[in-house]
């Protein structure tokens, strides 16, 4: 079994009802690591990056809404587990994409819905693949706020502008 990594995110529905505990809970007994969390305000650029492959969809727009947190609350907690047969693991845990048709002890058919609009509201995000969970990660998380080099680094060197307290 290969080692892996993947992105969850728990959407703005899961936050806004307070199951953020119950599904971290859950999400151990997968025995992985979180090697990286923090609570996200999506951007329409990142939503809709993350869901390019899903753009010709009839319920894209509504999907865009939904998890920049229109719905619910303008927060998601993206987090990084990170061991041998992540992917699996996790997707076992959550559950398929529609809550409807996931099994009921898995998180998504526990707290999922399907709202009228259409769009499944299923609570969490988990990677598909290795290659996307790559493309996903890199994509919500930059190197140094994850514990891990996961993946390949390269330095650098820029003259940007950066937020202190003051
Ligand atoms: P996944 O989240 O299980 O990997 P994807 O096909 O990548 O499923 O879809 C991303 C998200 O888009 C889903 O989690 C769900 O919120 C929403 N979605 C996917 N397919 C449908 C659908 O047929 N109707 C409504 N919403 C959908
Ligand atoms: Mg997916």
């Amino acid at each position: 079994m290969a080692v892996e990594q993947s992105l969850i995110l728990i959407k703005p529905d899961g936050l806004v009802k307070s199951l953020t505990g119950n599904i971290i809970s859950k999400m151990s007994e997968t025995e992985l690591k979180i090697v990286g969390a923090k609570i996200v305000q999506v951007t329409k650029e990142l939503a809709e990056e993350h869901y390019h492959h899903l753009r010709e969809e009839k319920f894209f727009d509504e999907l865009i809404k939904y998890i920049m947190g229109e719905y619910h609350t303008k927060r998601v907690l993206a987090m990084v587990y990170h061991g041998e047969n992540a992917i699996k693991l996790v997707r076992k845990i959550v559950g398929v994409t529609d809550p409807e048709r996931a099994e009921p002890i898995s998180i998504r058919g526990k707290y999922g819905r399907v709202t009228r609009a259409g769009v499944f509201e299923n609570v969490v995000h988990a990677s598909e693949n290795t290659k996307e969970a790559e493309r996903e990660i890199k994509l919500w998380f930059r190197p140094d706020e994850l514990v891990y080099t996961l993946y390949p680094t390269e330095i650098k060197n820029v003259k940007i502008d950066k937020v202190f307290w003051k």
